[in-house]
């Protein structure tokens, strides 16, 4: 019997050793584990052994059992090492490659120019105040001196929901909600996405940006006006710049002017960026008429105030030299990402 069971033992020992993988080995178990199995015969052999013989026999075929489930076991934990090495082998990564990058975005020309002026203007006390892109007529037009047959409301042509609500032509209507409500003195800038029915072309779009300014308090005065617009430009286009003021006309402001910039390019010789003329058109601007105060609930006699006006779009493609504005609505990042 001993025999018998050491020759099962050995061939055991022999499969395992030769076996590939986790099948061949449950079916080595099978073949001597399971039910019909070699090992299971010699115990169901066991009742033609004599009585005083069975403890020690059964004992011998329980320790050839445990001998043979912990060769299966041991063979089988190394196959699973083995398997997960080789999966941890394939699968490393090589931190020593460059990795794929996560393209991020870039804040847009308009964005950038729009913080450039919120800090040159928040440095010298002033307020950003964002007003409604849907507005009254009264707020976009009436308010500003601009009633129902006036010229200037076919120049700013624009977009109506009905008789009374229009897309706002000009960010004015925030600054016309603020003087409502009586809070004096005012100083503030009010920027924002203004339409007009506009053609697109390298200089028009029917929705763009403006940065409007309002100052009211008691004596102010063309000098103030011109102090901040000179400080402005010097921070915005750099310390040498020098300023002009052309007579003009807006219906919201008298007197009312157009501000020019000595070309920041060639320092006003004139060279192509500025036409051969030296001189860069920026802004409007004008002491805020005393009928526009009047219809706000404020005193001409008491308060006096000026305003102005920038064009963002135009202040970006400037100063980063963009020649067509219509790049400023594609989202192409290779363009943005060059500001
Ligand atoms: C109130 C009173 C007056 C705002 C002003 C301009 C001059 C101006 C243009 C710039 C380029 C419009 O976008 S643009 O085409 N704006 O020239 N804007 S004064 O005047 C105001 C505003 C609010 C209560």
């Amino acid at each position: 019997m001993k025999d018998k069971l050491n020759a099962i033992l050995e061939k055991a020992r022999e499969q395992v050793a030769q076996s590939a993988d986790l099948n061949a080995l449950n079916d080595i178990r099978v073949q001597i584990l399971g039910k019909k199995g070699e090992l299971t015969e010699v115990l169901k052999s066991m009742k033609d052994v004599a009585a005083e013989d069975r403890p020690k026999i059964g004992q011998m075929v329980n320790d050839t059992r445990a001998e043979i489930e912990g060769i299966l076991e041991a063979a089988k934990s190394k196959m699973e090492a083995a398997v997960r090495d080789a999966k941890l082998k394939s699968e490393v990564i090589d931190v020593t490659l460059p990795a794929d990058r996560n393209r991020i975005g870039h804040r847009h020309p308009n964005q950038i120019a729009l913080e450039e002026l919120e800090r040159i203007f928040i440095g010298m006390g002033y307020e950003v105040v964002e007003g409604p892109e849907v507005e009254k007529d009264y707020y976009n037009f009436e308010a500003l001196n601009i009633p129902a047959d006036h010229p200037a409301k076919d120049e700013q042509d624009t977009f109506y929901v009905n008789g009374d609500i229009l897309l706002r032509t000009q960010t004015s209507g925030a600054q016309v909600h603020e003087m409502e409500k009586g809070r004096l003195p005012i100083r503030m800038i009010s920027p924002g996405r203004v339409f007009r029915a506009d053609e697109v072309d390298a200089t028009h779009s029917p929705s763009f940006h403006q940065v409007e300014g309002l100052v009211i308090d008691k004596g102010i005065t063309f000098a103030d006006l011109k102090g901040t617009l000179e400080h402005a430009a010097k921070e915005l286009f750099g310390a040498d710049t020098r300023v002009k003021f052309r007579p003009h006309h807006f219906p919201f402001t008298e007197p009312s002017a157009e501000m020019d910039v000595s070309c920041f390019k060639c320092g006003g010789k004139g060279c192509r960026f500025c036409k051969g003329e030296g001189w860069i058109e920026i802004l409007g601007c004008g002491m805020v008429h005393p009928h526009v105060l009047e219809m706000s609930k404020i005193d001409p006699r008491e308060y006096t105030g000026f305003a102005f006006g920038f064009g963002l779009e135009r202040i970006a493609l400037l100063k980063y030299e963009i020649d067509d504005m219509r790049l400023l609505y594609e989202n192409d990042d290779r363009f943005l990402r060059q500001f």
